[in-house]
């Protein structure tokens, strides 16, 4: 009979060292599962980027300006686009430009004068060559020329969702406060028109033009996604 024998025909030797058999196999179980159940779950969170929503709260700053423009003759308007008017965290998202008037001669059956507009595509840093801008217009009928300059790239105040580690990497993109500071000039030309038959004093000789710069500016804010 050999030690072993004799252990396991001890009955209370049996039980023990089916104890510490029990035992040893619940640990090793536990620590397999460990690894296999935190520590994998660690490896592909390594590749487990969250999403972000990024929301845009927009800000509208409005200006408008008057100017008597002379018959044949070219005026500019200008906009001052810097950090007064623009709050802290917030950035310059687009432009929109509304140029009107009216016949304000006072003749009888004056027609409308001939109003053309030029904004000048420099001054500040703005997507330019985006197709949706429209920098010139005019009107010979007394109806608003409707401008748009897009500046901030893709901004359109509708939410974006952001694939990226942190808070700040997803806001990057919309950070930059170089865009849109500067100043604008818009050239507006003003050339009257006249009853054919008009009378020496019935001269039509400037026009009143009013341009309303609308800015949108925007806040943006990230929100964690569910994955
Ligand atoms: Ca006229």
């Amino acid at each position: 009979m050999n030690y072993f024998s004799l252990v396991f025909s001890d009955s209370d030797s049996r039980r023990y060292i089916f104890a510490v058999l029990a035992m040893f196999l619940l640990t090793s179980a536990y620590q397999t599962s460990v690894f296999y159940y935190f520590k994998s779950d660690e490896i592909i969170g390594k590749y487990d980027v969250p999403s972000w929503d990024v929301s845009f709260e927009s800000i509208d700053l409005n200006e408008e300006e008057t100017q008597i423009i002379a018959d044949g003759t070219i005026s500019s308007y200008f906009l001052e686009i810097d950090d007064s008017k623009i709050m802290a965290n917030s950035y310059v998202g687009f432009l929109n430009i509304v140029v009107s008037y009216e016949e304000t001669s006072g003749n009888f059956a004056d027609p409308c004068d001939f109003v053309s507009v030029n904004l000048r595509p420099e001054g500040i840093l703005a997507e330019w060559d985006n197709e949706s801008n429209s920098l010139s217009g005019s009107s010979d009928q007394c109806s608003d020329i409707l401008l748009f300059v897009q500046i901030y790239p893709s901004f359109d105040q509708s939410n974006v969702t952001v694939v990226s580690e942190t808070i700040d990497d997803a806001l990057d993109h919309w950070s930059n406060e170089t865009y849109g500071k500067g100043e604008l000039n818009l050239e507006v030309e003003v050339n009257t028109q006249q009853r054919v038959e008009g009378l020496p004093t019935q001269q039509d000789t400037d026009e009143a033009v009013t341009v309303s710069w609308r800015l949108t500016t925007f806040v943006p804010t990230a929100k964690q996604l569910d994955n």
